[in-house]
């Protein structure tokens, strides 16, 4: 397979580069894509040496597929027309996740709902597919009500500009600014823009995006979206009221026999999930499950993953995977 990499050189591209060779995605031909400023460089994929290029010559080089992290605005521009010249792309960016006629996607959770017709497929943002890879069984055993989440992110949701934020200001150095406050030795409550409501653009998308890929506007979800000093995931407090009752042991069953999830939940031996730990795995993580005493019907979990893997490039390398075994690319 023909494969582009729109936004090779950026923290997502980059990861998605590792992600296609360290799970063996048959790729014929690397095409790299990045800004004008990026092209000529080289760019080293399985010991092969290729030259970036820039967007519009990619569509000329004609890939079977083209995965895109290079922002919104280059895949508003230029999705259609990869799409337009028969590419299928799959986009990291915001820009389509909640358009009616594209397909949002988390192949464990509603890989099925892909055909021939999907053109462009949008890759949900990492903190809510963290979350409905361990919701979704849940769902289908008990029937979720409302969700309550908290979550605790790592700087590398925002870009390399942060990661410098945080490694300058921990050795004292001063630099250009990713975020309005320092982060080190911080927490900041807030994670992309306000909106007119009192959440952020953040918050949002964890609310809009879960209803949309489970398929089930009925979940009532609630947010508040945290960035924390922390490089290797995000990490999520998640509060689930169900419809029907639940066995605890029962649930943990649930969580263990679902494609992508880890349960690493032992407090005897202070084993729970952490960024640390989940840093560079393509897994979910989840832990600490536990009943809220507070009302019946219930639970409590911590849920932790690679922002950058499956929160990012690894979903979309999974949704490239799933295209190629039902033949649509
Ligand atoms: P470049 O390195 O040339 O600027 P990040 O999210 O880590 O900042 O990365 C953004 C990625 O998107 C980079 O690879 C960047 O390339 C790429 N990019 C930005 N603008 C364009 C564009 N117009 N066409 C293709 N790639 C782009
Ligand atoms: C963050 N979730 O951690 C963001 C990054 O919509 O894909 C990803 C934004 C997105 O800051």
């Amino acid at each position: 397979m023909k494969v582009a990499v729109v936004g090779a050189t950026g923290l997502v591209g980059s990861e998605m580069l590792t992600v296609l060779a360290e799970r063996n995605f048959p790729v014929s031909e690397l095409i790299p894509v990045a800004s004008e400023r990026s092209k000529g460089k080289e760019i080293e994929f399985k010991g092969k040496k290729y030259k970036v290029v820039t967007a519009t010559e990619a569509i000329a080089l004609k890939p079977d597929v083209a995965l895109f992290s290079a922002g919104g605005s280059t895949s508003t521009e230029f999705a259609p027309q990869f799409a337009e010249a028969g590419i299928t792309v799959i986009d990291n960016s915001s820009a389509w996740r909640m358009d009616p006629s594209k397909k949002l996607v988390v192949p464990e959770v509603n890989g099925d709902v892909l055909t021939a017709d999907d053109k462009i497929i949008a890759n949900p943002n990492c903190s809510t597919i963290q979350m409905v890879v361990v919701l979704k069984p849940l769902h289908e055993k008990y029937k979720i009500k409302r969700v309550v989440v908290s979550t605790y992110q790592s700087v590398t949701g925002t870009g390399v500009k942060a990661v410098d934020q945080l490694m300058n200001e921990r050795q004292g150095v001063e630099g250009e600014k990713a975020y309005p406050y320092q982060i080190d030795l911080n927490v900041i409550p807030h994670i992309d823009v306000f909106q007119e409501n009192g959440y952020t653009k953040e918050e949002m998308k964890m609310i809009l995006e879960t209803n949309k890929i489970m398929g089930d506007d009925s979940i009532k979800v609630t947010a508040t979206t945290v960035r924390i000093p922390v490089i290797g995931g995000h990490s999520e407090s998640v509060n689930i009221e169900f419809e029907n009752e639940f066995d605890l042991a029962d649930v943990r069953a649930a969580l263990e026999a679902q494609e992508g999830v880890i349960v690493v939940d032992n407090p005897a031996n202070l084993e729970y999930p952490m960024p640390k730990d989940a840093h560079g795995k393509d897994e979910v993580f989840v832990g600490r499950i536990r009943r809220d005493e507070t009302q019946p019907k219930t639970l409590n979990l911590w849920v932790v993953a690679d922002n950058l893997r499956k929160g990012a490039a690894t979903n979309a390398v999974q949704v490239a995977e799933l295209l190629k075994a039902k033949n649509l690319i």
